[in-house]
């Protein structure tokens, strides 16, 4: 294949204006730059430091404007290649949530899947079809395509996650679909804990048959996964480009707890050095735990908790941790893997 794009002559250029008025257009011009021989993406790698930049904007932002009035107060991490496109990269969305003490983010549901990562804060709550659960830093959250969900906090101090959307992919679709809720929050239908020993416990009700894709688990608490990644690091040897890492699951089907979004959390040892790697889906990363550094490309992400930075598709990149750590990640892979885009690849160390 050609790669170089060569200015067409002033001939071909008048040809080339003469069909655009008939809503034509010569693959010839185009082609390569559109069916590439390794994915390209206008997507950088990014961080956002928490602490010192992003904590200080959303706390000023609380003063701004109220979560009712805002109906969700989020500001948007915007992928700084994809500038004004509302994506952290091209087929997701990521965005922190601030909810301030009394107040509702009120009740709508949409096509739109969301996870929920907590950040900081202690016990207010998302309600997800009648459900409440309480959210505590470390907390995987999830409100499925089309589940009515409203978020409110009676504790006494702010409470922050992550949203992770998948946004660009049901606008890519023209798919989108939203509805307000009658009232800002909904009845409390089953007890807190519900879902979680229905469903959670490697159990099922018997005669249970699953009605949508999602899992039927909607908050995946961080006690439990941290468990499980503590007893892999003392029972195993870490692999090389991940260190420990697991999968959230939908407890029905064994495939990611939402069709269009998987998410992960992975536990790199004390001094631990990642061996290169890189896959087609981009990666939003959140550092939980521990101190360290993430090589992407030519780019040194110096990472503490609370920070996030995204790893743009097919980028080689290597984590090494101080101490122990642990990093929670979401991507596309899920809807690649269906598709039969995805690939990865491993490098040497
Ligand atoms: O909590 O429902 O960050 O609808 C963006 C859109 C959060 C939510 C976002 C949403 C939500």
């Amino acid at each position: 294949m050609n790669d170089t794009a060569i200015a067409p002559s002033t001939e071909r250029q008048a040809f080339y204006d003469k069909i655009g008025e008939h809503s034509l257009a010569p693959l010839w011009e185009r082609l390569h730059s559109m069916v590439t021989r390794q994915p390209v993406t206008p997507a950088l790698p990014a961080k956002w430091d928490y602490d010192a930049v992003v904590r200080p904007f959303l706390m000023q932002a609380g003063g701004l404007i109220t979560a009712k009035e805002a109906e969700r107060r989020v500001l948007i991490l915007e992928n700084p290649g994809l500038h004004g496109q509302t994506s952290i990269t091209h087929s997701l969305f990521a965005g922190l949530q601030l909810i301030m003490p009394g107040e509702v983010a009120p009740a709508h549901r949409h096509s739109q899947s969301a996870l929920r990562f907590i950040i900081e804060g202690h016990g207010a709550y998302t309600a997800v079809e009648g459900e409440r659960t309480m959210m505590e830093p470390g907390d995987f959250v999830i409100t499925p395509s089309w589940t009515w969900h409203d978020h409110g906090n009676d504790t006494d101090q702010p409470m922050v996650w992550l949203d992770g959307l998948d946004i660009p992919i049901v606008r890519l679709f023209d798919a989108s679909f939203a509805e307000p809720a009658n009232a800002d929050s909904q009845t409390v239908m089953r007890p807190e804990g519900d879902s979680l020993a229905r469903y959670g416990a490697n159990m099922l009700p018997v005669d249970w048959h699953p009605t949508i894709k999602s899992s039927p688990v909607f908050n995946y608490p961080y006690s439990r996964s941290r468990d499980a990644l503590a007893a892999l690091a003392r029972n195993g040897d870490p692999d090389s480009c991940h260190g420990h890492k697991l999968r959230y699951v939908n407890p029905a089907s064994g495939e990611s707890a939402m069709p269009t979004i998987g998410a992960f959390m992975q536990l790199l040892p004390a001094g631990f050095g990642s061996t290169p790697y890189r896959s087609t889906d981009g990666t939003v990363f959140v550092a939980v735990e521990g101190e360290g550094e993430t090589v992407v490309g030519d780019t040194t992400f110096h990472w503490k908790p609370r920070d996030i930075f995204v790893v743009p598709s097919w980028h080689w990149h290597r984590h090494r941790a101080n101490g122990e750590a642990v990093l929670f990640s979401f991507s596309d892979r899920p809807v690649q893997e269906k598709l039969a885009l995805w690939r990865e690849e491993r490098g040497r160390a």
